[in-house]
C-alpha cells in the first residue's frame, strides 16, 4: 500500500520532532536525501534531525548540513521517525529502538526488495526511481519547499551518486529533468559538487583501489570479476571499509565484464558482497540466493565469516547469471 507524495506532504504539516534515518554505510543518496528532507522540514519550522550511528564518509561530509547527529537525545520523544533510502530494520542496525519510538513511522525509498518487518503509517517506494533523492525532490515540491542551494546540492549528490554519475541504466529522463531544475537555483554548480564527491580521494584510498583491482579474479571467460577487500588489507593501506565503496564502479568499467562483485570484510569478520550487472544479468536474484537483495543491476548480500565455500557458491551463481 503506497501513500501519494501529496498525502505525505500533507501529513508532514501536522508532524513535529522528526528523526530521519538513512541506511547504514551511508552513500550519497542516503545522506543527500535525508539532509534534503531535514532542511525542508526545518524550513517549515519543524524540529528535525538526521539520526545516524556512524561517521559520514569523508567525501560526503558537506552533505551533513548541520542536520546529522548521532545523539538520540536531541529528540527524546520523536513525533515521527522516517526511513529514507531503505525500508527495514536490518538497514538501520543499532538504531531500531529509537526508530520504534516514533509516534508516526514513515518510509520513503526506492528499493524493491527489502524486509517488510515494520508497520508504517505512511510508505512511498518507487523501485524504478534512480535515487531516493528524486522522490524527495518531488515530495519537497509538494510540500512547497523553497529549493535552497543547500537542498539543491543534496539532491544533486543523491542523483549523481546513485546513477553512477548518470551512467547506470536506472538513469532516466526524470533524473536529468530534476537536475536540470537545480540549475535554476542561484549559485548551483554541479562541477563543484562533483569535485567534492569524486575528486577528494586520499593516497591511501588510491592504494587500496589499486591493490584490489590488480588482484581481481575473472571467471566465465572474463564476464565475471570478483575482488576482495579484507580487514587485513584495510589495515595495511590505512583505509576504512567505506573507502572501498567506489571500487565496484571501477570493476564494472572493464571491457567484457558483465557482472562484478566486491567482497568486503566487516570489522567483525563477516564478509559482504556488493554485486553489479552491466547489461543483462540479474544480480538481485543472485543476492537473494544468499538472503540479500537490491536492484536487478545493483544488489548486495552477506556471506558470513567463512568465506571460502561461500565464495565458490557465489561465483557459481554469478556464472549462472551471465550464462542465462
Ligand atoms: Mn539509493
Amino acid at each position: 500500500m503506497q501513500d501519494s507524495l501529496t498525502a505525505i506532504a500533507e501529513r508532514f504539516k501536522e508532524l513535529d520532532n522528526i528523526l530521519i534515518f538513512p541506511h547504514i554505510n551511508m552513500d550519497g543518496d542516503a545522506i543527500g536525501s535525508a539532509s534534503a528532507l531535514c532542511l525542508a522540514l526545518r524550513q517549515m519550522g519543524k524540529n528535525a534531525y538526521v539520526f545516524v550511528c556512524e561517521n559520514t564518509p569523508d567525501n560526503l561530509d558537506f552533505l551533513e548540513m548541520n542536520c546529522v547527529t548521532d545523539d538520540a537525545s536531541v529528540i527524546e520523544e520523536p513525533g515521527a521517525t522516517i526511513m529514507v533510502d531503505c525500508n527495514g530494520y536490518d538497514r538501520i542496525r543499532g538504531r531500531e529502538e529509537i526508530f520504534c519510538k516514533g509516534a508516526v513511522k514513515g518510509c520513503i525509498d526506492h528499493h524493491a526488495v527489502g524486509s517488510s518487518d515494520i508497520e508504517y503509517d505512511f510508505y512511498h517506494c518507487e523501485s524504478d526511481s534512480a535515487a531516493t533523492g528524486e522522490i524527495i525532490y518531488l515530495l519537497l515540491k509538494e510540500m512547497g519547499t523553497e529549493i535552497t542551494l543547500d537542498i539543491a546540492n543534496c539532491i544533486f549528490a543523491s542523483i549523481t551518486t546513485d546513477t553512477g554519475n548518470f551512467q547506470h541504466s536506472n538513469t532516466s529522463r526524470r533524473s536529468h529533468m530534476i537536475v536540470a531544475d537545480l540549475y535554476d537555483i542561484e549559485g548551483f554548480d554541479s562541477k563543484y559538487v562533483s569535485a567534492l564527491i569524486y575528486d577528494r580521494k586520499s593516497k591511501a584510498e588510491f592504494k587500496l583501489e589499486t591493490i584490489v583491482l590488480s588482484g581481481l579474479e575473472f571467471y566465465a571467460g572474463g564476464k565475471v570479476a570478483v575482488g576482495l577487500v579484507s580487514q587485513e588489507l584495510l589495515a595495511t593501506t590505512g583505509c576504512r571499509l567505506s573507502h572501498a565503496d567506489a571500487i565496484i564502479q571501477r570493476v564494472m568499467s572493464i571491457k567484457g565484464v558483465e557482472v562484478g562483485a566486491v567482497i568486503k570484510q566487516n570489522p567483525d569478520g563477516v564478509f559482504k558482497a556488493s554485486l553489479r550487472a552491466k547489461s543483462y544479468a540479474n544480480v538481485a536474484a543472485v543476492a537473494a540466493v544468499f538472503g540479500g537483495g537490491g536492484h536487478i543491476k545493483a544488489a548486495g548480500c552477506t556471506l558470513g565469516k567463512e568465506l571460502i565455500e561461500k565464495k565458490i557458491a557465489l561465483v557459481e551463481e554469478l556464472t549462472k547469471a551471465v550464462n542465462e
